[in-house]
């Protein structure tokens, strides 16, 4: 009994089971990991694959009373895409005032995640408190929508069903979230200042509608970008133009992350068209300190 109960399981996560827009490169889980483990195949290192930013330490995200804070709001929207009120968390910086305009950071979250979930692995508010008061990022409004652009978009039963409603997502992103942004808080509201980044799923999503939409962002990154990820061709059939107009493209992958090739297959290509890119290839898996590390170093160079 336990046995049926395992093979239905595995049957359940498989993701064959998902419609990704690129099913070529949809790994085949061996049904030995658990939830959100280790996705995707073989880890065939190349001598490129290397770890150009440090782990930062864990204080980057200990909260500190005698600095400035930021807020963290929960705000809805109606989507036009989707047809339904949708949230999303919303970080401003200290002293945010509509006397000034703001750069945005919209931040996307993996295939089990929602609107909460880089406020749980990173605690968004407490590390760009502490990167702002250090002087190492500037002060920037952080926006985490919902990436599962559907009518239910909560994360339940088998997260890789809603695999198509995660490519819905652009129009949501580009026709709802954004203007929704721009009109109820103070922001630059050009491409120079609009960056987009994503964790996984997530990852995919920003290399996706980021580097197809370089007339609306300049700053994009993809930490362990998982196989929703389109092809290098398609995401940049254009290097000449991509290098022109990118101000920074971060990859960043664990060296234990099953799902590696899908970001090392676009850096070689990014390599071979030399378009330049920052490739972070550091020592951890697919999980949360990956996530949060790679944002901390992301984030001091964006829109500086
Ligand atoms: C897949 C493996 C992993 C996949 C998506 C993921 C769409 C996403 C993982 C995550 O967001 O953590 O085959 O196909």
């Amino acid at each position: 009994m336990r046995n049926l109960l395992i093979l239905l399981v595995i049957y359940l996560v498989q993701p064959s089971h998902v419609t990704a827009q690129d099913e070529t490169t949809n790994p085949k889980r061996t049904g030995r990991e658990e939830a959100r483990g280790d996705f995707g195949g073989p880890i065939a290192l190349g001598p490129d694959d290397q770890q150009i930013y440090g782990d930062p330490p864990s204080s980057i995200v200990e909260k500190r009373e005698n600095i400035p804070h930021g807020k963290l709001e929960m705000i809805q929207y109606e989507s036009k895409t989707v047809g339904t009120t949708r949230r999303m968390n919303v970080y401003t910086p200290p002293d945010y005032s509509a006397q000034n305009q703001y750069p945005v950071l919209y931040l996307l979250h993996g295939i089990g995640g929602d609107e909460t979930e880089w406020q749980r692995f990173a605690t968004i508010d407490i590390l760009f408190d502490n990167l702002i008061a250090d002087g190492k990022s500037v002060p920037m409004i952080v926006v985490m929508p919902n990436g599962r652009a559907q009518k239910n978009d909560r994360a339940e039963g088998n997260v890789f069903q809603a695999a198509p409603a995660f490519a819905v997502f652009e129009r949501d992103l580009l026709d709802d979230v954004i203007p929704t942004i721009e009109s109820r808080y103070s922001v630059k509201a050009d491409r120079a200042h609009r960056a987009l980044a994503g964790l996984s799923m997530g990852g995919g999503q920003s290399l996706n509608f980021g580097l197809t939409h370089l007339d609306k962002f300049s700053w994009v990154g993809g930490f362990s970008s998982a196989p929703n990820t389109k092809s290098p061709e398609q995401l940049i059939p254009q290097p000449q133009q991509a290098k022109e107009q990118l101000q920074l493209l971060w990859l960043s992958c664990g060296n234990k992350d099953g799902l590696i090739r899908i970001s090392q297959r676009l850096h070689r290509y990014l390599k071979e068209n030399e378009v330049p890119h920052v490739w972070n290839v550091d020592s951890h898996g697919h999980d949360p300190t990956h996530w949060r590390n790679n944002l901390y170093h992301f984030a001091q160079m964006l829109f500086q």
